[in-house]
């Protein structure tokens, strides 16, 4: 009997799966390729389920005969190894992302003259399309907060980015771009401390309390389903700390990270230009351990930040804390850093890989910019934080277009630092009407 391989990611099934199943079944045996949970993460969201469940789905499906993994989007290794005499896809892939991955496989099935068979693709219905209404209808808090373990776990790295409003909140979750044929987005968003102080004009030194931080938390929530990790300052006092990622679990954040400093705390890229305190280690690792004592879930995480090279302390001095606070319960280390240089980032991460036990690393490179996420992800930083850079771009922006107003006494020169009212209006669409 002839060989039908066709890939599927079998997580949300419609009618146009079925058709092709049973256009394969006329050809011959039909095998499925089920993409792995890491090859789904690795161009679009992670799969609602786990590929055990969607495999023992796609198995019973009529028509079907085999299910085998496959681990890359590209269909080579299986096709090397099952050798079918025919590959079976819906025409939609001969343009868009998925063109070179058609290319291959044809490449690929040249080698024994097995054949592509195209079939027209089901209108009206696609992976995409009910990805896209699942958006709409959004995410709860306990879907949301599991993402950011589900990530690390399934994906290279997460990038995450600053996310202060709705707005930058829509800008995290909608950004794409294709580079090199895959679709490149944002994993998560950070709730910056910086940021937030900075949109309500005040200074970062945790002067805008919890509440006000919820606020804009819950901003983020309503418009947007990626995971949130906020960026929790010196976590307060412990006896406060217990209380506060309690609230945070239960709205759904996924993780807080909190620094050890101690006092008026300052904003890290000072450095020492301002008076800037670390916290005793045994001080910080019993916040941390307190906090983890008092969580209700396991997939909540506390993040632990090393100050120790802001401050000068020295690499050995950021080993010896990351040691001390894993031990207390720290489900992720921030090393940070405020050289231009990455030179220090990346030795720690050298040393720190030599750690027997080690807990998710995470690096926010806004000063040591020149380092690309791959060669940080090599050196082992599983969390990637652009912290600040939706702020930063928006400010001068503003800036300019109220000076050139002013200077004009009129807006027609600042016309074209704006978006169009049209861009503006339909930017957000209203539901219903
Ligand atoms: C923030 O974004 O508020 C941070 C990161 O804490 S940094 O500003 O680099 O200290
Ligand atoms: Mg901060």
């Amino acid at each position: 009997m002839k060989k039908v391989y066709l890939c599927m990611t079998g997580d949300i099934l419609h009618h146009g799966h079925i058709n092709i199943i049973t256009e394969a079944t006329k050809y011959g045996e039909v095998i499925v390729g089920l993409l792995t949970d890491e090859a789904i993460a690795s161009y679009k969201r992670i799969p609602l389920l786990n590929f055990e469940q969607r495999k023992r789905i796609v198995e019973n499906i009529k028509g079907v005969s085999r299910v085998i993994p496959q681990r890359t989007l590209d269909y080579t290794e299986n096709l090397e190894k099952i050798k079918p005499d025919y590959v079976i896809h819906g025409d939609d892939w001969r343009e868009g992302i998925q063109k070179h991955i058609r290319e291959k496989v044809i490449e690929t099935l040249k080698k024994w003259d097995g054949k592509l068979i195209e079939v027209e693709y089901t209108k009206d219905v696609s992976g995409s399309l009910l990805d896209e209404k699942i958006k709409k209808i959004g995410t709860t808090p306990e879907v949301r907060l599991k993402q950011l373990r589900k990530l690390i776990e399934l994906k290279p790295f997460v990038r995450a980015i600053e996310a202060s409003n709705g707005l930058t909140g829509l800008i995290a979750e909608n950004t794409k771009v294709v580079k090199d044929g895959q679709v490149r987005e944002f994993d998560a968003m950070w709730v910056s401390s910086l940021c937030d102080s900075t949109m309500k004009g005040k200074p970062d030194i945790e002067l805008v309390d919890l509440t006000s931080r919820i606020n804009t938390i819950n901003e983020i929530m309503e418009v947007t389903t990626k995971p949130i990790i906020l960026d929790g300052d010196t976590g307060g006092l412990k006896e406060h700390f217990v209380y506060n990622v309690r609230t945070l679990e239960r709205l759904g954040v996924s993780a807080v990270i909190i620094e050890d400093k101690m006092g008026l705390k300052r904003n890290s890229l000072f450095g020492t230009e301002v008076v800037q305190v670390q916290d005793d280690p045994q001080n910080f690792a019993e916040k941390i351990n307190a906090g983890k004592k008092a969580l209700l879930t396991k997939d909540f995480m506390i993040i632990a930040r090393i100050e120790s090279l802001i401050l000068k302390a020295g690499i050995e001095d950021a080993l010896r804390r990351a040691i001390t606070y894993i031990e207390a319960g720290a489900d992720g280390i921030m090393i940070h850093s405020k050289e231009e240089s990455p030179k220090e980032v990346v030795e720690f991460c050298e040393e720190y890989k030599k750690l027997d036990f080690r807990v998710p690393l995470v690096v926010v490179p806004t000063t040591y910019n020149s380092i690309t996420e791959e060669e940080l992800s090599s050196y082992g930083a599983k969390i990637i934080i652009y912290a600040n850079h939706l702020l930063r771009s928006a400010y001068p922006a503003m800036k300019k277009t109220a000076e050139t107003i002013l200077e004009n006494g009129r807006s027609l020169e600042a016309e074209k630092y704006c978006a169009s009212i049209k861009e503006i209006l339909t930017l957000i669409p209203s539901e219903g009407i």
